[in-house]
């Protein structure tokens, strides 16, 4: 039966389910590059240039090994511009039996396909993706019947599951979890390793120039572009952090630096998601690098839970909770998305730092997305939808399945507590514990209110007071509210006015820049 196997470009694993009894000579591998793809938010240029290279290094691998792939360029001049599109041409091209195609990771996507069999008028079959280490048939089974989800019960079914870090049926180091040993400032005099980047060959130069032609008005800096875009170098930059950069990695998880976009994180989340990598690779590379003496144990089980928990957990919560997840709004925010969000321009220096970081290099690590960005967004109330389509444009890693609930639970609780038990909520203290920011800055992170403030301060406390209906009997943030509670009427005034007007600053227009601001919504 001869049949078309489609490969979306968040699909670059040789191991595909879709590629499963696949027949050389009978058989033919479908990639598409899509207009609807590269604008249904407006990417970073880098993730663009990112992603295509990838396809096209990808494409040229299986030719090599004898597979027959019909690929379509973007700028082919017949190209319709949407994967349905592209399906129907091709099927009209190749007359196949049938269509195979492995579950996308998106929900709009996967709604798309549920029309594809009988547009084309053939079986179209879609496979589980089983680069996942818990399917969603054993997450939905995990879930079934519990009050709450939580992540840390996940983590370690999933550790007994796999075996990874596991002696004597209980956890190396008899301890589950060493987050307390992870929560250090970067010192003075610790200076995280330069990071492995790799120069553009021909095919990634080629789709350079493309992105920098058509996606001008796109977020994101190009220049310098130096992500791996085959297997072969995405494992060398495994490698390369295994080595440089694990051994640390748990004791400045938590850290922020100004002028120190990667510290001593990994960078593959944009190779595992669009599966250059795979999760039980990278995972095992750690454990080998700790049984070897090469890492410690805080480092290596803080890293391995990142992906065999947190984010096989955030997978498994999407596909149980969409599509209403999406539609949520716990806190009811309704504040638009503050230009500095695009433009970098505002004199709050942790933020300005983030978004520098993540326009230079499609990139900020967890603690920026979380406790800067997304802090604001959480505090300001900013509308669900303008920040999760921020964050799903801006990075290099971001595919829907894995950003919303990381942006809707964790960093704005716009699902009202289903991912986290509590909203990360912080004032100005915790940027300042936890990084060089404030030294620098235009406000004072020790000034509550007045003159200096920093802004996190009055919106901290004006954020618990209207939640407080919400908020105020979740036990996590009984602490917050006593604090509270101990102000004078006259004080909480005042962080009221001051975070009124902070507000309300946020909307005036003469914040916007004749920037041309990116369409949200396609
Ligand atoms: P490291 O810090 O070195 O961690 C190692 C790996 O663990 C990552 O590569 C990633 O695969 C995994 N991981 C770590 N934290 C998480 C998490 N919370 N959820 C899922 N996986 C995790 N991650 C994405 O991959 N795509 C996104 O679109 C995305 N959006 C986010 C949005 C917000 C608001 C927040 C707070 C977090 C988001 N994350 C997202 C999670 C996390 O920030 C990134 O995975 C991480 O920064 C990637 O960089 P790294 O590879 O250097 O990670
Ligand atoms: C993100 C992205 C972009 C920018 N471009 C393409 C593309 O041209 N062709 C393609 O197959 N995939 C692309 N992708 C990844 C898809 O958006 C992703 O596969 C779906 O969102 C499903 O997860
Ligand atoms: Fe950010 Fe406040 Fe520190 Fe400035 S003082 S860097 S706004 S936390």
């Amino acid at each position: 039966m001869k049949t078309l196997v489609l490969i979306l470009g968040d699909q670059l694993s040789r191991d595909l389910s879709a590629l499963d009894g696949f027949e050389p000579g009978r058989d033919l591998v479908l990639m598409v590059e899509v207009a609807e793809e590269t604008t249904y938010v407006p990417h970073h240029k880098q993730k663009i240039a990112f992603i295509l290279a990838a396809m096209r290094h990808f494409a040229q691998a299986l030719r090599e090994e004898g597979l027959s792939v019909d690929y379509v360029a973007l700028d082919d001049p017949a190209n319709t511009g949407s994967f349905s599109g592209e399906l129907a041409r091709a099927v009209a091209r190749h007359r196949p039996d049938r269509v195979i195609v492995t579950e996308p990771g998106e929900w709009r996507v996967r709604r798309m396909m549920d029309d594809w069999a009988q547009d084309l008028g053939l079986p179209v079959e879609i496979r589980d993706d089983d680069r996942f280490l818990c399917s969603r048939a054993e997450f939905a089974a995990w879930a079934d019947g519990r009050k709450s989800y939580r992540m840390e019960f996940f983590y370690r079914e999933m550790r007994r599951r796999t075996g990874l870090l596991m002696e004597d049926d209980g956890p190396v180091g008899g301890q589950w979890n060493f987050d307390a040993e992870n929560r250090k400032r970067l010192p003075a005099g610790v200076t995280p390793p330069p990071r492995l980047r790799f120069a553009p060959d021909g095919v990634t130069t080629e789709v350079v120039e493309l992105v920098a032609a058509r996606f001008d008005g796109h977020f994101g800096d190009l220049d310098g572009f130096g992500w791996a875009v085959t297997r072969d170098d995405a494992l060398r930059a495994l490698a390369h952090f295994v080595e440089q950069a694990l051994p640390r990695f748990g004791d400045y998880q938590d850290a922020m630096a100004e002028g120190e976009a990667f510290l001593f994180h990994a960078l593959v989340s944009p190779y595992l998601n669009i599966g250059l990598l795979l999760p039980r690779e990278v995972c095992l590379a750690a454990e080998t690098a700790y049984r070897a003496g090469k890492a410690p144990l805080n480092a290596v089980e803080g890293f391995i839970r990142q992906i065999l928990g947190w984010r096989e957990y955030v997978r498994g919560i999407y596909w149980l909770e969409m599509p209403g997840y999406a539609q949520t709004n716990a806190l009811d925010a309704d504040r638009p998305l503050p230009w500095f969000y695009w433009s970098g321009e505002t004199d709050m220096n942790c933020l300005a730092s983030a978004v520098a970081d993540t326009r230079r290099n499609a990139y900020a690590h967890h603690i920026q997305r979380l406790m800067v960005t997304g802090n604001f967004a959480l505090l300001a109330g900013i509308r669900p939808a303008e920040i999760e389509a921020w964050y799903l444009a801006v990075y290099a890693d971001a595919f829907e399945w894995v950003e919303l609930p990381n942006t809707h639970g964790m960093a704005i609780f716009a699902d009202g507590g289903l991912l986290g038990s509590k909203p990360y909520a912080a004032s100005g203290a915790y940027i300042d514990r936890m990084s060089d920011y404030c030294g620098p800055c235009a406000y004072d992170p020790k000034i509550k209110t007045g003159e200096g403030a920093c802004p996190f301060n009055p919106l901290y406390w004006d954020f618990l007071i209207r939640n407080r209906d919400r908020l105020g009997n979740n036990p996590r943030m009984a602490m917050p509210y006593r604090n509270l509670d101990r102000m004078t009427p006259a004080h909480v005034a005042t962080i009221r006015r001051e975070a009124a007007a902070i507000l309300d600053g946020l909307d005036a227009p003469a914040q916007a820049k004749p920037i041309k601001q990116p369409d949200l919504f396609g």
